[in-house]
């Protein structure tokens, strides 16, 4: 089987240090919860940026800032920046980090619920145009898909031009669409030959999600934004640890671990 990307999801726009004292907000903090899982094995960071307050934002300055910090650190790891953002941003707002040219970056495939009356919305039009400046740009889109409609979205887009094979898929499971083996085998089996995908577990979701991503030859993400718990009721002391956890997982279940170079190879990136 193929080696097995890890993606760590470090900051989320929504989880906050009253979740877990270690969510990180200052770039600095950024920094240090990106070389936790980037030493314990991640080779992408899907990453959002707050304000030192912990608001989100999408400022181009900082991420930029952001990605400095993080490249210091981990000068060979993949950063992909959100263009997801925070439920109620512009696109304009959202699309700024792609005016870094980053080597990839989210390009959210449908609208959905956000948990009480937050609806994260993104209409044909937006995915069309984000897809569309993410082309032009160099930069290769990560699908994320909260239900299997959103899978039918990119498949319609790219047979429109919008969005170029092989596709990336993440499926984000326990949001809207439950997690389950036969949810995940069920998106697995929409997408088209030659894609890669990886999956997300929101909450207790995600160790099991990960343990069958690993067995089923998909990828993994982890990472403060989708769950803040080592184990139930342990709060994670950092990102590395919930990175770690899947490692053991893998080495366990027989698959090696991609480095940022495995990785840029199998995704195809630039
Ligand atoms: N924070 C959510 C509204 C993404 O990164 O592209 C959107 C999100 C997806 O997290
Ligand atoms: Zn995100």
């Amino acid at each position: 089987m193929e080696k097995l990307i890890i993606t760590a999801a470090i900051c989320g726009a929504e989880v906050t240090k009253e979740n877990n004292p270690n969510v990180p907000y200052t770039v600095e903090e950024i920094g240090r919860e990106a070389e936790s899982a980037y030493k314990k094995g991640a080779s992408i960071i899907h990453l959002h940026v707050r304000e030192d307050d912990g608001t989100p934002t999408q400022s181009k300055d900082r991420f930029k800032a952001c990605i400095e910090e993080i490249k210091n650190r981990c000068p060979d790891v993949i950063i992909q920046p959100s263009t997801g953002g925070a439920v109620g941003m512009s696109d304009e707002e959202r699309l700024q980090p792609t005016e870094l040219y980053p080597e990839m970056a989210t390009l959210d495939c449908g609208t959905l619920n956000f948990g009480g009356d937050e609806i994260f919305v993104n209409t044909e039009n937006t995915i069309k145009n984000f897809a569309k400046i993410m082309n032009e740009r160099g930069i290769k889109p990560e699908i994320e898909v909260f239900d299997k409609g959103m899978v039918d979205y990119a498949i319609r887009f790219h047979r429109q031009g919008f969005i170029k094979a092989p596709m990336h898929f993440d499926f984000v499971l326990g949001v809207q669409m439950t997690a389950s083996a036969r949810d995940l085998a069920f998106l697995v089996d929409s997408i088209p030959q030659g894609s890669t995908w990886t999956v997300a577990g929101v909450g207790r979701h995600e160790l099991p999600m990960a343990a069958l991503g690993i067995v089923m030859g998909g990828h993994v993400r982890v990472g403060f934004e989708d769950n803040v718990y080592l184990e139930k009721g342990v709060l994670a002391k950092s990102n590395g640890e919930l990175v770690e956890k899947v490692v053991r997982l893998a080495k366990e279940l027989g698959r090696e671990i991609a480095t940022p170079e495995e990785t840029r190879k199998i995704l195809g990136l630039r």
